[in-house]
């Protein structure tokens, strides 16, 4: 068995470099490393970062998998370098230190180098505890430098190779920070367009809103501490049927879920209203079905669905909101317990970190839900090549403006049973 599009990330935080490999795009797609370069930067901004964007220029090298600028149907590999490596290369060394080597790194941690000292103080709220414990880990380090979040470069790589083969069937992906610290995005305020709430602050349509943000990102600096909120991500021209509600593991919503969850710091995943949904009635849920538009086009009059009905697409915009945490590395650390002695600690261990970066885990939602869609995509379409799945995707709009039913109205000489069929029932 193989899936036919799948990722896998490599790379720690503080190492060489991050490195994704992407498997199943077909052949034929347009891509050059200028079309993974915008994302990357979103990914990096956002007010409430920390001092390591400062030191990276994100950009991901593509080292296999294209010619000529287009895809050839073979795994690519991308490649984004940690420029703060430079600052490890000893702490982070893949060969055996050698008895000098060693020798120097203990002398730089009880010269006070943080960085050089082994990490045992768990961080609350971090992968410390659990993952030192899971893999027999005496150094917290070699758990947090793959847990850190670092790690979703190489996602937001992956995910322009998926806009770029989703752009060309129509689907667009994009988010924006719904809510930071309780303050949360009045719609009827949100009056910024897309580009102009892409390149505010904290990617955000509703500037009054944003503006109350911003205050709880300062009040948590001042106070040592951290504060997180909600993205939105929606998806637009997804056409109905991808997904299936016929096993667990194929329906979309699932899918997405899993994929916005498993990001290093969502908590919680929402489709449409989402928990609202329980505090309603289901006259006040449930999205009248207006009936089919021009152009063939199903409508619905709202979408509290989220574009998702019975783990299958419906046509409507998809609509994903992730629950971000607060950072768990705090400037002024909570009570903890040591590693290797199992005694409280004041203080957990600190070091450099972000405040807020709901702006930026947004745009990794963009890429996981990039990612899965452009999954769901081929499983409904298959091809190798572009061609084949722009033909596939035309033929599948093209059917769906006809009404359902056996005739193969859009495809005559496909049906298999021989037989025109009635045509529907209108
Ligand atoms: C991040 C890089 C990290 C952190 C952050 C996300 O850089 P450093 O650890 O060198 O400061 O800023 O990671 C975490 C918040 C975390 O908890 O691991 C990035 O590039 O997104």
């Amino acid at each position: 068995m193989t899936a036919p599009f799948r990722f896998l990330t490599a790379g720690e935080s503080h190492g060489r470099t991050l490195g994704v490999t992407i498997e199943g795009v077909p052949a034929g797609l347009a891509l050059t490393e200028a079309d993974l370069v915008v994302d990357l930067a979103r990914r990096q901004r956002g007010y409430g970062r920390g001092a390591r964007q400062q030191i990276e220029h994100d950009r991901a090298e593509i080292v296999a998998g294209v010619r000529h600028g287009r895809t050839l149907g073979s795994p690519i590999l991308l490649l984004v370098a940690n420029r703060d490596w430079e600052n490890w290369t000893t702490v982070m060394q893949v060969e055996p230190l050698s008895d000098e080597e060693a020798a120097a790194l203990l002398a730089a941690a009880e010269g006070g180098d943080k960085k050089a000292a082994p990490v045992t103080r768990v961080r609350p709220g971090h992968g410390d505890l659990a993952g030192a414990l899971k893999y027999g880990h005496d150094d917290v380090r070699n758990v947090l430098e793959r847990a850190s979040a670092r790690e979703t470069a190489a996602r937001v790589a992956a995910g322009g190779v998926a806009r770029a083969f989703l752009r060309e069937l129509g689907i667009e992906v994009w988010s924006f920070t719904a809510e930071v610290g309780g303050v949360a995005v009045d719609p009827a305020r949100a009056t910024r367009s897309r580009e102009e709430a892409d390149a505010s602050p904290l990617r955000c349509p509703d500037p009054d809103a944003e503006a109350a943000m911003i205050a709880r990102i300062d009040e948590a600096r001042e106070a040592g501490d951290t504060v997180g909120g909600v993205f939105e991500v929606v998806a637009t021209g997804v056409p109905i049927g991808l997904g299936s509600y016929v096993h667990w593991d194929r329906r979309l919503d699932a899918a997405l879920a899993a994929a916005v969850m498993s990001i290093n710091i969502v908590k919680g995943v929402e489709l449409g209203l989402g928990f609202e949904q329980t505090r309603r009635f289901g006259s006040q849920v449930h999205d009248v079905i207006e009936g089919r538009g021009d152009a063939g086009r199903w409508i619905h009059r709202s979408n509290n669905a989220g574009g998702l009905t019975a783990g299958v697409s419906n046509g409507e915009p998809i609509v994903v909101r992730g629950a971000v945490k607060p950072i768990s590395t705090l400037a002024r650390p909570l009570p903890s317990a040591d590693l290797l002695t199992g005694a409280a600690v004041e203080k957990a261990h600190y070091e450099r970190s972000d405040i807020s970066v709901v702006p930026a885990a947004g745009v990794v939602g963009e890429a996981m839900v990039l990612l899965t869609l452009a999954a769901f995509v081929l499983e409904k379409t298959g091809g190798d090549s572009m061609a084949e799945v722009r033909d596939s995707m035309a033929r599948w709009r093209e059917r769906l403006a006809q009404p359902p039913g056996g005739d193969g109205a859009a495809e005559p000489a496909m049906d298999s049973r021989g037989d025109a069929g009635s045509g529907g029932d209108d």
